[in-house]
């Protein structure tokens, strides 16, 4: 496990809410940050705050440095074979849209197969919705088990030699299912489509290795594992992106501009249009140094049991209803309903108890139909909750229930 002293280097943890010690279980949506990476941001602006690719002043040359560095640690970290199949972009959304964008709507036509699953976040259906629409492509929705799981076979199915691109997450936001990527992406190239992996859920707390994968293209958020909000990473296979068009257009990649026509920067930079994200660039960096010194392994290890002890412990409160698979497959995040409570209430009860969790369609609408729900609740961990997290959270949701008895 890791040391519960972990907690000391996230400040904002140490705080009461609502009368009690806060128990932060949202981190799914977004992570806390460590000293170190709030520090790394203040010495940015505080000592050499400067736009980059310029070269000219002392600086500028700083944060060049800095900057480029922070991406050959996002390279290093998802195991890429080069730091230009690395573009900085705002987030996970931004990065599956310029994928969509650019190489959706260049390589995608009529009669061909875009394929997806029922569990995405909606940031990894509707540009894939938006290419259909442009370019008359169909888009297939690979079935779930009845746990919320997905199975090979139907994999197999669904996925044909009409399918040009398959794009799924790694791990599901709602229901903490681990999808096997790796075995998908050969199934993809087998029948000559791209795999596209929505890694949101999973680079903050498992081992991604985009060359064990064969990910062709992949998408990660810094705010979810300890970095600023605003940056994010899209890694893609240097020569699918070589062969892609840019999205945005301005300064900073551009190589030459004519009264007519212009023409691009190399790799990477010619998909980093305008001032870049200089310090979120740099605070990712920070946060990838902070989860490599904790350890991968041990992030996801720790997690795991921390999982496993709040579904037994959750799953012991009668009327309480956990939605997705055995904490053995999944990862930290525990979705539920409490019968006769709606999600909003319950979230706002337990919020009354210092206790933080997420309430709402979780921007899985498609999955949400499947599991004929319109909302749920979801207790999302991360490397500094402990079991006392998970005590408060069960505490509160018994007294919740009680008071719901005792009122309606
Ligand atoms: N993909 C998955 C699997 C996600 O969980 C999220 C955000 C995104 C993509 C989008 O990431 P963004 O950083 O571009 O916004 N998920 C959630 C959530 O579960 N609750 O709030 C945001």
């Amino acid at each position: 496990m890791i040391n519960p002293d972990i907690k000391k280097q996230f400040p904002i943890l140490n705080q009461e809410v609502n009368g009690h010690p806060l128990v932060y279980l949202d981190s799914a949506a977004t992570s806390q940050k460590p000293l170190s990476v709030l520090e790394k941001l203040n010495e940015y602006y505080h000592g050499y705050n400067s736009n980059v690719h310029r070269g000219v002043h002392t600086l500028g040359n700083l944060a060049t440095d800095a900057y480029e560095g922070a991406r050959e640690k996002v390279r290093k970290f998802i195991n890429a074979k080069s730091s230009q199949e690395i573009i900085f972009t705002r987030g996970t959304t931004t990065a599956l849209n310029l994928v969509a964008s650019s190489y959706g709507r260049e390589h995608a036509k009529a009669g061909d197969e875009i394929v997806i699953t029922y569990m995405e976040h909606h940031s990894n259906v509707i540009p894939w919705q938006q290419v259909c629409k442009s370019t008359g492509a169909t888009l297939k929705y690979i079935p779930l088990e009845e746990n919320g799981t997905i199975s090979l076979d139907r994999v197999r199915e669904t996925i044909t030699p009409n399918t040009k691109i398959v794009s799924m997450m790694h791990v599901s936001n709602v229901l903490g299912v681990i999808n096997p990527i790796k075995e998908v992406a050969k199934i993809a190239h087998e029948n000559g489509a791209i795999m596209v992996v929505d890694a949101a859920q999973s680079a903050p707390h498992i081992k991604v290795d985009v060359q064990d994968l064969d990910a062709d293209f992949l998408a990660f958020s810094g705010h979810k594992m300890c970095g600023p909000t605003g940056v994010g990473a899209l890694y893609g296979k240097k020569a699918l992106l070589e062969k892609m068009e840019p999205i945005e257009f301005g300064g900073e990649m551009i190589d030459f501009v004519g009264l007519q026509e212009s023409t691009w920067k190399e790799l990477p930079w010619k998909f980093e249009g305008g001032t870049p994200i200089i310090a979120g660039a740099i605070g990712l960096g920070a946060a990838i140094d902070f989860l490599i010194e904790l350890g991968m392994d041990n992030i996801a290890d720790h997690e795991h049991k921390i999982t496993k002890y709040a579904y037994e412990k959750m799953s012991a409160i009668p009327g309480l209803l956990i939605y997705g698979p055995s904490p053995e497959e999944r990862a930290g995040v525990i979705t539920f309903n409490l019968d006769g409570v709606h999600p909003h209430d319950l979230a706002t009860a337990l919020d009354s108890f210092g206790v933080a969790v997420r309430a709402g369609h979780h921007c899985a609408q498609p999955l949400m139909k499947w599991l004929d729900v319109s909302a749920t609740a979801r207790a999302s961990f991360y490397l500094y909750n402990t079991e006392e997290d998970v005590d408060a959270l069960c505490d509160a949701l018994v007294k919740t229930k009680e008071y719901f008895s005792d009122v309606f």
